[in-house]
């Protein structure tokens, strides 16, 4: 496997994208901590986010063009946005990402708000290095973590965020409804429905409005068909079910929707005609990395497919002490990503 991409600082849940020619790096900043590792992620205790970009992918390449290209200088951005800017935070900034849209950019970042009940948030700046300026209110509607932004340049330039997160993340407490006033803390205990016949929790998209910090529309559901079947997931379905870590691009037409399967450690993918879906089971993308997260993107650049991810190589193992990698990803003919195995 690759060597860390950023080793002066832990980072973790990298969003990348490529902005007039850079790549763009959006991680979690995790911070050493006193905190017992727990389920509900209470050790991932992380303040503040940097932003990090690099100018060349070429020493990742499968096959670089010469065995002495050297690997590419990281810009560190510094803090573009930290906790106490925000009045609704009360701790744990999770994986964020950032959006361009006419001109301006828009940082989305989940966190525990007052009462402990995870939301979403936006800051907004000029630049892809922010200065980001938080609005004072978590989006309405929001809830739950890992908002993932995909913007269809291709249509009308139509943004939409996806997002959720079982266990720590609560999705599990909104299954009475895709809103925050039907957060249920009965479920911050039980941490997912099983058992014969239960279907798996669904990720949540939504549109973005024309002002990219406000939904346009409903929150849905983002189905995930299991391709035997055609029937929605089962929730004991461990290996293919839903956790964490949402994340969507798009490759000659098709819509990938990628996330974590959380206990069992994989990251996989799911295909479809449209961004809302519903969408269809296709594999893994990575096995499991050293440590118990694991979180990815997938971005173009150059002509080449690229997955950024993280693993606790560099702490030796300690679970919210991660470091952002970079490989180069290939598909088949019909579009099937082929499978990372950590070397
Ligand atoms: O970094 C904190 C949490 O760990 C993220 O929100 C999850 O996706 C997992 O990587």
């Amino acid at each position: 496997m690759s060597p860390p991409l950023i080793t002066h600082v832990y980072t973790a849940d990298p969003s990348a994208h490529v902005f007039d020619g850079k790549v763009y790096i959006y991680p979690s900043h995790d911070r050493e901590t006193d905190i017992q590792f727990n389920d509900n992620g209470d050790q991932y205790d992380m303040v503040d986010y940097h932003v990090f970009s690099l100018d060349s992918l070429e020493a990742y390449a499968d096959e670089p063009s010469s065995s002495s290209v050297e690997s590419p200088k990281v810009t560190d951005h510094g803090v573009v946005l930290s906790a106490e800017q925000v009045p609704w935070v009360s701790r744990q900034l999770w994986a964020p990402d950032a959006a361009r849209r006419k001109g301006r950019y828009y940082l989305y970042f989940p966190a525990r708000d007052k009462s402990e009940v995870f939301r979403i948030g936006v800051a907004v700046g000029d630049s892809p290095v922010g200065p980001f300026v938080p609005d004072p209110e978590p989006i309405p509607g929001s809830f739950s973590i890992d908002p993932a932004s995909f913007v269809d340049d291709d249509v009308d330039e139509s943004a939409y965020l996806y997002f959720g997160g079982l266990w720590g993340g609560q999705l599990q407490c909104y299954q009475t409804g895709n809103a925050p006033e039907h957060f249920d803390a009965a479920w911050l205990g039980p941490k997912e429905p099983s058992g014969p016949g239960a279907k798996a929790l669904f990720p949540k998209v939504a549109k973005l409005a024309d002002d990219m910090r406000s939904f346009e529309g409903p929150v849905r559901d983002l189905v995930i068909l299991a391709p035997e079947t055609g029937a929605p997931i089962e929730a004991d379905d461990h290996e293919r079910r839903f956790f964490e870590a949402a994340w969507m691009h798009k490759r000659d037409g098709i819509y990938y929707f990628s996330y974590s399967t959380g206990d069992t450690h994989f990251l996989a993918y799911a295909t479809s005609k449209s961004p809302l879906g519903p969408f269809t089971y296709g594999g893994r993308i990575l096995e499991p990395v050293l440590g118990w997260t694991t979180h990815h993107s997938i971005v173009e650049f150059e002509g080449r497919w690229w997955l950024f991810h993280h693993d606790c190589e560099l702490s030796g193992g300690v679970n919210h002490l991660r470091s952002v990698k970079v490989k180069e990803i290939f598909y088949d003919k019909e579009g099937r990503i082929t499978t990372v195995k950590p070397e």
